[in-house]
């Protein structure tokens, strides 16, 4: 490219150059010479934003096209991962960068690791969030990601003597060059209080609200630029602020402290991640944010309606609003109370524009994990919300009543309000109630969401139904994070698959290739032995390239049955104690994943997974053939080390309970072949992989069912099956937490009480699948054939395909046209 000397805009390695040094002096207000790390790091990625924003102006101009609908994704949680690594490749300025910065002495990769990933979710649903931004931007689809800038992220986790530690995550210590503050794109958002009833001037009854409370949310706005696609899309942020003029006005030394606290108290709302994967039922904080966020972002959206200059009545066609689960389910009654109260509509059409608007995803049938609000929470926090909601629930029971007359269990089943005892909110009933469109997150959840927890819903409005499987963006989880594998694959069949991935499958006919096979392994080796030394760096254990590695990454749950992992391991364990000649082929055993705070039971799996870590890998008989380790803080940019490693990819949860998983999709597209369970896309990885490159086992969602209804009984288990015996015995007996010899009684305990995830019932089933796992990892070149044709067949869980599915059956929104 040519030096075009603009320091802002120009691509040339001069310019960029000249942006970074510039970026040194005037925004880190440095000398070169005195220049940290940190502020080098700085320096290239407000470089890097600077090249993004006149698309990112063209692109928010497009908001303002009457003929384009907006998607407006809301979702307490966006867990994006580092910027700067995935902004350079989606600008395609990786290379240009790299050799910039280095003829100013710096190292990229260095640079890379000196950003601070913004961890604002939990897992799942909050990395999906943002791989669909990624996808909806690279679809050049108008669309605006709402949520929460917390101050504090998902907490950084250590292990200290084998159990999790929880480090507050301080992500904007060293500052965000990545986001815009907007201070005047702000509203105010109520809280408390309660409702009075008036009369406007046509003599009509209206309701006020009067609150107790009063905060500001502020805009933070970050871009997100689509792969080569010439569109920026947005992350809209809202941090909670006091309002200046609430409390000031009467200004003794009692109001002064007063309002002191008011401005504490505030900004409280937006501190804070909850860091569960579950509801904490009756947590105020909690719903103060979601109704905080979902406020701020309905406001915003009838500001933008009328910036483009249309009436408010016509708001479903330039917005579809998707519900990231319930989380933001209270957006059906706070658009109600926007357009009857503040827009002075009528109910009918309110409710239509409402309905039209809203689409709602679900991402979990695990009962514990439903949201409800107790009604006298609920009430405080949020009275008005709670008239609309029996408003909403009256009009929507009459319906049901006159269509099934005399079916009163149906009316009691269906209600918004949970009636059977203490009284609740129902937020999944108020999200279905409130949406054109529910949709579940693969196959199989959408059949069982169907069948079990929305099975009323679907009775009654069976056209609202659909499935849009998951996705994973192939620019982060292939490009960024696995360079080597994406260089080889572009050799031989182009550039292509990035954008359309089902070109993956003209590597089909390579996968056989001997010279082909070998440029595989090659690569898998290189990453394997780039995440050794990582894990030797973190943890002190040496592992050995060579062995499989074997990898267990996801939020620690008794679901997703990581201790059944460990008890495999300590079958091999058992094998070899019984006779250290026994043929035990070398693996490495690494797991990742935080424990939610609270979460007593996956904190003891935690500890009983580095327990049998120190006991395995100091074993002498073991003698180096099995290696367990616990590879601390498993986050996105930890991730992007970890998939590109793995030879084995376990998805091991029970039957029926994994809505979907997306860390299956990151393995598999990397090259790892996956032994798993019948659930979630586990399913249909499987279908599209081919059985024979799949390593199935365990029970069926069906016959999980069954055997429940049956009247499960673990200990029978137990007793009919030695090694089994023999492995739940050496915990019990205290062989891997010596001093304390009950320290894993309460796990053991649950496996033989109750079990309710079914380890026992399916321990065999996996042990046998693994015994599968060394026989093919024996032959070299069938095992690389199964990796290639994974790859190759994996196209359609890149993230674009389910964006589109949205686009056209859900949320009718069309591509801005052009490119
Ligand atoms: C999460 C939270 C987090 C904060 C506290 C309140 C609360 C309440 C409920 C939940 C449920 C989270 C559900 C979830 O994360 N589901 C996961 O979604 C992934 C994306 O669809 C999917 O791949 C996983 O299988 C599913 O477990």
């Amino acid at each position: 490219r040519e030096t075009t000397g603009d320091i802002r805009r120009g691509m040339d390695c001069a310019d960029l150059k000249q942006a970074i040094i510039d970026h040194i002096n005037f925004t880190q207000a440095r000398l070169v010479s005195q220049a940290t790390l940190n502020d080098w790091y700085m320096a290239v990625a407000y470089a890097v934003r600077d090249r993004m924003l006149d698309d990112w102006h063209v692109s928010l101009g497009h908001l303002r096209n009457r003929s384009l609908k907006i998607v407006s994704y809301l979702s307490a949680e966006f867990l994006m991962g580092p910027h700067l690594g995935n902004n350079l490749v989606n600008l395609g300025i990786v290379e240009s960068v790299r050799r910039a910065v280095a003829e100013l002495g710096q190292n990229l990769d260095d640079l890379l690791r000196q950003e601070e990933e913004p961890g604002l979710g939990n897992g799942g649903l909050g990395r999906l969030a943002a791989c669909y931004l990624d996808s909806l931007a690279t679809l050049r689809v108008p669309a605006i990601g709402y949520g929460i800038r917390y101050e504090f992220g998902i907490f950084d986790q250590e292990i200290r003597d084998g159990w999790q530690v929880e480090i507050t995550d301080k992500w904007l210590r060293m500052g965000n060059p990545w986001e815009i503050c907007r201070p005047d794109i702000s509203y105010l958002v109520k809280l408390g209080g309660h409702t009075e009833q008036y009369s406007d001037e046509n003599d009509c009854l209206r309701v006020r609200w009067v609150p107790g409370k009063v905060i500001k949310g502020v805009a933070y706005d970050t871009p997100v630029a689509g792969y080569c696609s010439g569109v920026t899309d947005l992350l809209r942020l809202w941090k909670s602020e006091a309002v200046e003029s609430f409390n000031f006005q009467a200004f003794n030394l009692g109001d002064y402290y007063r309002a002191v606290d008011e401005k504490v108290s505030s900004e409280t709302i937006s501190k804070v991640l909850y860091p569960n994967d579950e509801p904490q039922i009756g947590k105020q904080l909690r719903l103060a944010q979601q109704y905080f966020f979902v406020s701020c972002s309905l406001q915003d959206m009838l500001r933008i309606q009328r910036l483009r200059g249309e009436n408010i009545g016509d708001l479903a066609g330039s917005f579809a609003v998707q519900l990231n689960d319930t989380h933001p389910s209270i957006a059906v009654a706070e658009l109600m109370r926007l357009l009857v109260d503040e827009q002075m509509m009528e109910w009918e059409p309110a409710w239509e524009i409402t309905c039209n608007v809203m689409a709602y995803t679900n991402h979990t049938l695990l009962p514990e994990a439903l949201e409800k609000w107790p009604l006298p929470l609920f009430s405080a926090m949020l009275p008005r919300h709670l008239e609309i909601i029996f408003e909403i629930n009256r009009r929507f029971l009459d319906q049901v009543r006159s269509a099934s007359p005399g079916d009163d269990g149906l009316a009691a089943r269906l209600s918004i309000i949970d009636e059977g005892g203490e009284r609740y909110v129902r937020m999944a009933h108020l999200a279905s109630v409130g949406s054109h469109a529910i949709n579940g997150v693969a196959a199989l959840h959408t059949e069982l969401l169907k069948e079990t927890v929305l099975k009323d819903f679907h009775d009654l409005y069976p056209e609202r139904f659909h499935n849009v499987t998951n996705g994973v963006t192939p620019r982060r989880w292939v490009l960024l994070s696995n360079p080597a594998l994406a260089r080889l694959i572009s050799g031989k069949i182009g550039e292509g698959w990035v954008t359309r991935p089902e070109e993956l499958r003209a590597l089909e006919k390579f996968a056989g290739q001997p010279a082909f096979q070998k440029s595989w392994r090659k690569v898998k080796l290189e990453n394997k032995s780039i995440l050794a030394a990582v894990i030797r760096e973190r943890t002190g254990i040496q592992v050995d390239p060579a062995s499989l590695f074997d990898v267990l990454v996801k939020r620690i749950h008794e679901y997703k049955r990581q201790h059944l992992k460990v008890l495999h391991i300590i079958t091999l364990f058992n094998r070899i104690k019984a006779d250290p000649k026994s043929e035990v082929r070398s693996r490495t055993f690494i797991f990742g994943g935080k424990a939610a705070p609270g979460y007593h039971m996956a904190k003891l799996i935690i500890k009983l997974i580095t327990s049998v870590g120190e006991v395995v890998n100091n074993d002498p008989d073991v003698a180096g053939r099995l290696k367990v380790v616990f590879f601390p803080d498993f986050n996105v940019t930890n991730g992007q080390l970890v998939y590109p490693a793995a030879d084995l990819s376990e998805q091991i949860s029970t039957a029926g309970k994994e809505a979907s998983g997306t860390g299956n999709m990151k393995f598999s597209l990397n090259g790892a072949l996956t032994i798993g369970t019948l659930d979630g896309a586990n399913v249909e990885i499987r279908q599209e992989v081919g059985e024979e490159n799949f390593f199935l086992f365990g029970h069926t969602a069906a016959e999980v069912q069954e055997l429940k209804s049956r009247g499960y009984d673990p200990r029978s288990w137990y007793e009919g099956n030695a090694p089994l015996r023999a492995v739940i015995d050496r915990i019990a007996a205290g062989d891997f937490s010596p001093g304390d010899r009950n320290l894993f009684q309460p796990l053991v305990d649950q496996l033989l009480g109750h079990d309710d995830y079914l380890l026992l019932a399916d321990y065999q089933a996996y042990m046998d699948c693994q015994d599968r796992v060394d026989a093919a990892f024996r032959d070299r070149d069938a095992w690389t054939e199964m990796s290639i044709l994974n790859v190759a067949r994996m196209g359609m869980f890149s993230s674009d395909r389910a964006i589109r599915e949205y686009c056209e059956n859900i949320w009718h929104a069309p591509p801005i046209p052009g490119d």
